[in-house]
């Protein structure tokens, strides 16, 4: 035997190394597995104890983990499986390319459900548990690209109609169409996750499967061993989030986790480590974060080879090869294959001497093969203590041949010609005949066919289709004027922040016995900043494990009282995590029929501007419940600077159609809008929830002037009229922490100017913003018949006088109802990258303190001809006025 080079990189004779692998097989036969584990932990305990290091790694060999004698053996008729999937994808492709020869530029996807096709069917016939009144369901995040299959799949269940995946993309169309991805937004029956914004939906998953185990751990629900499928591409674990909340999983044993991902070696551009490997890179990452990783490489075909391969030869060189190598044997011919995977060594091609070409051309990858696929998923549906990852390997674009198949255009195929559209149908055994070609038919069988009986006899066994979406709760009560009265009252003149009367509320609610054990309060890692440390005691910290040490403030009253059944997620400092933990809660009224009640308080620089894409898609999952921004606005955070200091999320609300945006200044007004809050959401089941800024700077709280309810609501009220009427007039327009000012400045302008002006609270610019455009468009739709008024224009009908806003935001949150006001409105905001400075100082700063109101306000009656520039000039000395100051917008 020619084995030089052998002994080279082995060091040792052959032989000798044969007698070594023999022993440790007859270990395996004889003794079993667990016997294989200890001896080889015994020997690489004598190595260490001998000076040798053994290097590092968390891999495994480019091999299924399981082999075939642990294989569970595939239970389905697999030619009807795989006549089912066929049609599936016969429909899939014809659905997007249909769709592009009506509007070429209408887009869709082909090759990312062509590569996953295997990976869906085995899950629908053998795994996804609907949900029922007996059983809560299997949760499925379907990887957003893939949705054409998924649509497909449901067309030939009888769930959607031809006319439906006629108008895929098209949704406007005539008859309705089907949205391009999961959007429960717009599909509200059918999608339950939002997953095309890619690295969401894993994070997502994994915080879901979490909260499930909340709601088990304080009795919400039943224990179940429901799991939480997630279905990612190769490419998508480039996103931070993907792998963000991976060690999460693993730290609280959530076995109810698995994620398949699709290893097609390929993401839009081209492959995805083309100078590496992906399946490895990723079984080292997981494994190290401690998951059951089980690599689905190598299809049955493949399972002889293995067989023969005593010396490790061919895992050896699959290991070796790169994906950019491996994806070029999905394009190449079988000669090519045998040449660069074989022929590097003759034994290895001696192996495959009796296969021909094009056998070894069609060798399956591991995703492929419905038997692989299911024996992996069955491990991971019965193991327990950790979370399983399926590293499925795949082909992008599997079965469009030569103009899809594994080449790096093939992400963005959406076009088949003639040629290409007969010989996938050929391939697939489509009953669509030559003529029939050009225009790509839908198909499906007959009702009776033995196709459409087995798929609807499946689903029925595991309980329904899959994903439907359905509200499954029953509307609360929400009579909570009691609750809520109390801070209508305000302080007796006791200095208390918005965020101090916010925790007492949130105190009084999980006392609540109708709310108290629906609320969910999250925090990442501020609670202590927020005042909030009374709550570890009252209710406790959540910990699946309950609390193993005895804290070091167990002597105090307040201690750090962590619980199994607690009820505050304290979520260590992820915001994006906590927003996980937002999502399943405030979507469990629709997943689980549970009103869950999240109040998630952050620190509000770090919400809309970092996470904003998860509260978007919480948003489309029609979530309900409240976000606080705490320590919120750009001057009211003394001290922090430019990276705490919010002067933004305001602004960043706006986008987000269903997020009803609050800038309260006292308790009351808080306490009017939470507790409206809750009736719209889980009451009247309005899909809308709610960001409320809360500061720290404390000062008394007022009580509630009577009948303001609706104006804090819908935006704006007049909180405090002038005592006087003067000849010169001012309305004053102020929010959160900045009414005060305006408050001062009424002052000011009164004893000083002569100038009586009232001031208004303006809770909400979004609301009164929305309220604008919406009444706009009615008219514009409405000309002829009696015009609505918005409601800004109502509230500023009869009040006189120059009109002046000022915000803790950009300026440009006030400008939004300039549309609407009778006169000219002047605005002050925070523009600019601000400073590390005190309150006093920052609002000299932005120029937003009571005495830059005070002088705005008498330009404004300068520029329309009621005062004279010498007072201006005056004011601006007696205001102390700096005018040689920075500009704070460029400063
Ligand atoms: C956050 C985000 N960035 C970019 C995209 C655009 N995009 C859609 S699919 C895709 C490639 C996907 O590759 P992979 O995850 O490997 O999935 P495959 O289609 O190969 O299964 C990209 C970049 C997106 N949807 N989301
Ligand atoms: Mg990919």
């Amino acid at each position: 035997m020619e084995k030089d080079s052998d002994i080279n990189v082995l060091g040792m004779d052959p032989q000798e190394l044969q007698e070594w692998v023999e022993s440790f097989d007859q270990v395996v036969r004889e003794e079993g597995q667990e016997s294989a584990i200890n001896l080889l932990d015994r020997l690489r305990g004598r190595a260490q104890s001998l000076g040798i290091s053994l290097p590092f790694t968390a891999n495994t060999p480019y091999l299924n983990t399981i082999s075939p004698d642990n294989q569970a053996i595939f239970p389905g008729d697999q030619e009807i499986e795989r006549r089912i999937k066929s049609l599936v994808r016969w429909n899939a492709l014809a659905m997007v390319v249909r769709a592009n020869r009506v509007d070429h530029s209408i887009g869709g996807h082909i090759s990312t459900y062509a590569s996953a096709a295997t990976l869906y069917e085995v899950g629908f016939n053998h795994f996804f548990r609907g949900r029922t009144d007996e059983f809560e369901g299997d949760t499925v995040y379907l990887q957003g690209h893939a949705s054409p299959g998924i649509y497909a799949r449901a067309f030939l269940e009888g769930r959607l109609s031809q006319k439906q995946l006629e108008n895929f993309r098209r949704e406007l169309r005539e008859g309705g169409g089907l949205s391009s991805y999961p959007h429960p937004w717009l599909m509200p029956d059918f999608w339950e996750f939002p997953t095309v914004s890619m690295g969401l939906s894993p994070l997502m998953a994994i915080y879901q499967a979490r909260f499930n185990r909340y709601l088990e751990d304080r009795s919400l629900k039943p224990r179940t061993d429901a799991k939480v499928w997630a279905f990612l591409g190769d490419g998508e674990t480039d996103e931070p989030e993907t792998l963000g909340a991976i060690t999460l999983a693993s730290r609280e044993n959530l076995d109810n986790v698995i994620f398949v991902i699709n290893c097609n070696l390929q993401r839009l551009d081209g492959p995805v480590r083309g100078n590496g490997k992906i399946v490895q890179e990723l079984e080292a990452a997981f494994r190290g974060a401690g998951w059951n990783c089980l690599k689905v490489l190598w299809g049955s075909d493949w399972d002889p080879l293995f067989e023969r391969d005593h010396e490790g030869l061919l895992a050896k060189r699959l290991g070796e090869m790169v994906d950019g190598e491996m994806q070029k044997l999905t394009v190449e011919s079988g000669a090519y294959v045998r040449q660069q995977v074989f022929g590097g060594d003759p034994s290895l091609l001696k192996m495959v001497e009796d296969m021909p070409d094009e056998a070894l051309r069609t060798l399956r990858q591991g995703g492929h093969d419905p038997r692989k696929v299911y024996a992996a998923y069955k491990a991971a549906y019965d193991h327990r203590g950790s979370p399983t990852v399926i590293l499925a390997r795949t082909i992008k674009g599997y079965g469009l041949g030569e103009s899809g198949e594994g080449r790096n255009i093939t992400h963005q195929q959406k076009k088949l010609n003639e040629e290409e559209l007969r010989e996938f149908r050929s391939r697939f055994g489509i009953p669509v005949s030559d003529e029939q070609l050009a225009e790509t038919p839908f198909y499906r069988p007959a009702e009776d066919s033995r196709e459409i009986q087995y798929m609807r006899a499946r689903r029925q066994v595991l309980g329904g289709y899959v994903p439907t979406r359905k509200v499954r709760s029953k509307p609360l009560v929400a009579d909570h004027d009691a609750l809520f009265r109390e801070f209508h009252s305000g302080s007796d003149g006791r200095e208390v922040s918005t965020t101090m009367a916010f925790v007492g509320m949130l105190r009084q609610m999980l006392r609540d016995p109708e709310i108290g054990k629906l609320v969910v309060p999250i925090v990442p890692d501020e609670a202590r900043t927020f005042g909030m440390e009374s709550l570890f005691r009252q209710v406790g910290i959540y910990s699946s494990r309950g609390q193993l040490y005895e804290p070091v403030d167990v002597h105090t009253l307040l201690y750090y009282k962590e619980a199994k059944d607690g009820q505050i997620l304290e979520e260590g400092i992820t915001e994006a995590g906590s927003m996980g933990s937002f999502i399943a809660a405030g979507s469990a009224y629709a997943t689980h029929g549970i009103n869950t009640i999240p109040f998630f308080i952050y620190y509000s620089m770090f919400g809309l501007q970092r996470i904003s894409d998860f509260i978007w898609a919480a948003a489309d999952m029609r979530c309900r419940g409240f976000m606080l921004g705490g320590t919120a606005g750009r001057t009211t955070l003394a001290g922090e600077g430019l990276q705490h200091q919010d002067g933004n999320s305001h602004i960043l609300a706006l986008p987000i159609p269903t997020m009803r945006a609050y800038d309260p200044a006292f308790a009351y007004e808080i306490a009017v809008i939470i507790q409206d809050g809750i009736r719209r959401m889980y009451k009247d089941g309005e899909n809308v929830f709610y960001y409320i800024t809360v500061m720290n700077e404390a000062y008394p709280m007022p009580p509630m002037p009577a009948g303001v309810e609706d104006g804090i609501l819908k935006g704006m009220y007049k909180y405090r009229a002038s005592d006087k009427k003067s000849k010169l007039r001012a309305q004053l327009f102020g929010s959160g922490a900045i009414l005060r000012e305006a408050l001062k400045a009424q002052e000011i302008l009164a004893e000083k100017y002569g100038v009586s002006a009232d001031v208004w609270s303006v809770t909400s610019y979004k609301a009164l913003y929305m309220d604008g455009i919406d009444t706009d468009r009615w008219n514009l739709l409405h000309a002829g018949e009696k015009r609505h008024v918005p409601y800004v224009t109502q509230c500023l009908a009869d009040a006189d006088g120059v009109l002046v806003a000022a915000s803790d935001y950009l300026k440009a949150l006030p400008s939004l109802i300039s549309q609407w006001t009778p006169r000219r409105l002047a605005v002050l905001g925070t523009d600019g990258f601000g400073r590390s400075e005190g309150r006093e100082a920052l609002r000299d700063f932005f120029e937003v303190d009571a005495r830059f109101i005070t002088l705005t306000t008498l330009y404004e009656l300068f520029r329309e001809g009621k005062i004279e520039g010498a007072v201006i000039q005056k004011a601006i000395k007696d205001l102390d006025i700096k005018l040689d100051k920075p500009n704070p917008l460029f400063s």
